[in-house]
């Protein structure tokens, strides 16, 4: 059920094409939902002491009983949790329900350290697809579209979470999994995919082997793509939604608080709606842990109201973003989340200064490169060394080598003007960079070998 006229949401202001999974929910006044979120969080407060001996002991530490919460107004009394907190409490020491009641497992890549894992009750994983289910049809999805999932199924929580909300939407639904390009290219053609999810570096691959396989994008029926999972630009989406003839609709979460749809995109394309009747979102200060008010750029940190399994309180995600509550003209009320601007993590210091990869990427696409690029960096004595391959096109290959040493000396100059340092860099030929059909790596540092 995506559509329901008994909700007073059809006002002048709001788009009149939008549709909505659970519009009671979706566009429901911001006091109600306020209201859920107090009634709920005094619940998963006393459900997480009660159960988790792991956080029990981080209140007692802290000195605050499930008594001291009222309302999301006393969350700030609450002890942090961090991916160290995972990792020491790893398999089962954040766990609030017996295994015999859990009915699923998902977990991270783990490539850096041990895997985080996340349990999910019988309730916990329909949630979680309904929040799918509601990025889907904010994407235009309804039971007429047929959905291709090329997120990877397995343990990574891209595949199984598209694919349970786009059951429930009702759309036909193709359990691609991630690879085989070719093999999806031609299940897109024959069955006419129209929604495509998958990580954004895989949808530009898509389009990249599309082209090569002399195919256009009026060749394929794609309405709409869904993708996450991995930070991506502004320019990258223009560049996808050109290459496949789509709008491009960004989605985000994390396997520690359920996996993809904690928040999604509307037709507005301005920030992701967090699904806040299951998450509460702070915005914290990095550095001293104090909560800023709306509007500030911070680390944000996620309470989990619903869960039962694996109920994460204040959860610090290290994604660094900005919340705004600012009306949206698709109707839906709940607060949205700027795009991450990069995680705290994901941050190199080059000599001394802040590097996001996203910054390099905006200065590639906006001069005319593709999102094929690696950026190394290592140390040499004492010294940082900023390296950045760039792939180009055929015609770009064949100009003479004085030509591209040009090209070279001119991104390095638009790259010194955003970051204020010179990066290296060198145009390499195409198809040199290797193709991801996951999560793109664009980061290679030498310099944590050396450590
Ligand atoms: O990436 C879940 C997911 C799957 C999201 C499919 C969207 C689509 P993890 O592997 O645990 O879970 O990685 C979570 O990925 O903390 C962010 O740093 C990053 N991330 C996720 N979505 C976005 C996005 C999944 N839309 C980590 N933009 C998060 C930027 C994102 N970064």
């Amino acid at each position: 059920m995506w559509y329901d006229k008994n909700v007073e949401l059809y006002r002048e202001d709001v788009n009149p094409m939008e549709r909505y999974y659970q519009p009671e929910i979706e566009c429901a006044p911001v006091e109600k939902i306020k209201e859920w979120q107090n009634e709920k969080l005094v619940r998963q407060v006393r459900h997480v002491y009660d159960n988790v001996a792991y956080y029990r002991k981080l209140m007692e530490e802290k000195g605050v009983t499930p008594d001291d919460i009222r309302s999301t107004d006393d969350l700030y009394k609450l002890p942090f949790l961090t991916k160290a907190d995972l990792r020491d409490a790893y398999p089962y020491g954040l766990l609030a329900k017996p295994l015999s009641d859990c009915v699923r497992i998902q977990s991270t890549s783990g490539t850096t350290g041990k895997r985080v894992v996340a349990f999910y009750t019988q309730k916990d994983v329909d949630l979680w697809e309904d929040c799918c289910a509601r990025a889907i049809v904010a994407a235009g999805g309804t039971n007429e579209d047929v959905c291709q999932v090329c997120y990877g199924y397995g343990l990574f929580t891209g595949g199984p979470g598209l694919h349970g909300g786009s059951h429930k939407v009702g759309c036909l639904t193709l359990p691609m999994s991630s690879g085989n390009t070719q093999r999806q290219i031609q299940f897109m053609l024959d069955l006419q995919s129209t929604i495509l999810c998958c990580t954004p570096s895989y949808a530009v691959y898509i389009g990249e082997t599309l082209r090569e396989m002399g195919y256009s994008k009026e060749d394929i029926h794609l309405k709409a793509g869904i993708f996450g999972a991995e930070p991506w630009t502004q320019e990258m989406r223009r560049d996808i939604e050109n290459s496949l003839g789509i709008k491009a609709y960004d989605i985000y979460g994390l396997t520690e608080t359920s996996g993809p749809g904690v928040s999604f995109e509307c037709s507005e394309q301005t920030g992701m709606h967090i699904n806040e009747d299951h998450f509460f979102a702070e915005i914290i200060d990095p550095e001293t842990g104090e909560v800023l008010p709306e509007g500030s750029k911070g680390e944000l940190v996620f309470t989990s109201l619903d869960k039962e399994a694996f109920p994460l309180l204040r959860y610090r995600t290290r994604d660094i973003c900005v919340l705004s509550r600012k009306k949206c003209s698709c109707g839906r009320t709940h607060i949205k989340m700027s795009k991450p601007m990069g995680r705290s993590d994901d941050m190199m210091i080059i000599r001394g200064v802040n590097v996001f990869p996203s910054q390099i990427e905006t200065v590639l696409l906006k001069q005319g490169y593709t999102s094929n690029y690696q950026i190394v960096v290592d140390r040499v004595g004492s010294t940082d060394t900023f390296d950045v391959y760039v792939e180009v096109t055929e015609e770009q290959f064949a100009d003479t080598v004085r030509e591209l040493t040009l090209r070279e000396e001119e991104l390095s100059g638009a790259m010194k003007l955003m970051l204020g340092i010179n990066p290296k860099v060198h145009l390499v030929q195409p198809k040199s960079i290797a193709r991801s059909e996951g999560k793109a790596v664009r980061v290679v540092d030498k310099r944590k070998l050396h450590d």
